[in-house]
C-alpha cells in the first residue's frame, strides 16, 4: 500500500527533490510552502505520477498549520511520513552585529515551525500506530563556524528534539530521523545572502557540493528501511568538505 508523505518547504531544494523521489515510488503527497506558483506547478507535474495535494503554508503560522492538518481532504488525512524540511539561514554576521529580525525569523521557522508541524501531525500517527518523522538538521548543529550563531543553534535544537522525540515515542512504532547535511547547492545560500547570486555562487566555487537529489535519496532511504530500523541521526558532507584546525587568535 502506498504511504502518504507531508513535505514542508516543497517549493525548492531538498523539499522539491523529496517530492520527486517519493512520487517515483508512488507515495501520496502533500506539498507545503509559501510560494503558491511553485508548489502548484510541482503538484500539477507530479499528479501525472501520483496523488498530490498542495497547500500554501507558512510554517511560522501555528493556527494555519493546525487548520491545514484538520482540513486535509479525505484521501490525504492519514499522514505516514512527515518531512520537516522548511527552513533557512539568514546572514553570516557575527553575534555582535547580526540582525535580530533575522535571528527571530530563523527561530520561528527552523524551531517553532518544525515544532508546530510535528505537534499537529504526531497524534494521528500515534492513533494509527505508525509513522516516521524525518527532520532536516544540519552539520551546523554540531560544528560551529563564524556567523553560524543562531542558525547553528536552531539546528542543535532539531538534533536534540529529534532524540527526545525518540524517547517519547518508544513503543509506539513511530520512527524519528534527523538528516544533517553539509554544503548542498540549492536556493539556501541565495536566501542566506538576500538574493545575491554571485555571493551564493562563490560558496560552491571550485568544489563539488551535495545536490538536492542526493539528500532526497537519503531521506527516502531512511524511510524505506524495514520498520524495525531507526536511523537516529545521519550526518553527510560533500567529499570536498571537512573540518579545520581550531582557530587561534595570537597577539
Ligand atoms: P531552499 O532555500 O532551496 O529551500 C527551503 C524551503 O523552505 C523552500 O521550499 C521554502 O519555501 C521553505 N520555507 C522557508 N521558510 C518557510 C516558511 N516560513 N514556511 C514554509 N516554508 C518555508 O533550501 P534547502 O532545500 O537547502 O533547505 C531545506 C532545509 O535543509 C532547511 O531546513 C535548511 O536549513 C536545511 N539544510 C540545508 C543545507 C544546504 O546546504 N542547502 C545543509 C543542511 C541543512 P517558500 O519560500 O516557498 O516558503
Ligand atoms: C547548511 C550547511 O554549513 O552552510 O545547514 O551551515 S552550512
Amino acid at each position: 500500500m502506498s504511504n502518504t508523505v507531508f513535505i514542508t518547504g516543497a517549493s525548492s531544494g531538498f523539499g522539491e527533490a523529496c517530492a520527486r523521489k517519493f512520487a517515483q515510488h508512488g507515495s501520496t503527497l502533500i506539498l507545503a510552502a509559501r510560494r503558491e506558483d511553485r508548489i502548484q506547478a510541482l503538484a500539477e507535474e507530479l499528479s501525472e505520477q501520483t496523488r498530490v495535494h498542495s497547500v500554501v503554508l507558512d510554517v511560522r503560522d501555528r493556527s494555519a498549520i493546525f487548520s491545514t492538518i484538520e482540513n486535509l481532504p479525505e484521501p490525504f488525512k492519514a499522514i505516514d511520513i512527515l518531512v520537516n524540511n522548511a527552513g533557512l539561514a539568514l546572514g553570516l554576521q557575527g553575534a555582535d552585529a547580526a540582525s535580530l529580525d533575522d535571528w527571530e525569523t530563523m527561530v520561528d521557522t527552523n524551531i517553532k515551525g518544525l515544532m508546530f508541524c510535528t505537534r499537529a501531525i504526531l497524534p494521528g500517527m500515534v492513533s494509527r500506530g505508525g509513522g516516521h518523522v524525518v527532520n532536516l538538521g544540519s552539520v551546523a548543529a554540531s560544528w560551529p563556524y563564524p556567523g553560524g550563531n543562531v542558525y547553528g543553534g536552531t539546528k542543535a535544537f532539531v538534533q536534540q528534539f529529534s532524540r527526545n522525540m525518540r524517547a517519547d515515542l518508544l513503543g509506539k512504532r513511530i520512527r524519528v530521523s534527523n538528516v544533517e547535511p553539509g554544503m548542498c547547492e540549492t536556493e539556501f545560500s541565495v536566501v542566506r545572502f538576500e538574493g545575491d547570486q554571485d555571493k551564493a555562487d562563490a560558496v560552491y566555487a571550485g568544489m563539488t557540493p551535495l545536490t538536492a537529489p542526493d539528500i532526497a535519496e537519503i531521506v527516502y532511504w531512511v524511510t524505506a528501511l524495514p520498520a524495525h530500523i531507526n536511523v537516529n541521526q545521519l550526518e553527510v558532507m560533500p567529499t570536498a568538505q571537512a573540518w579545520s584546525p581550531f582557530a587561534v587568535h595570537r597577539e
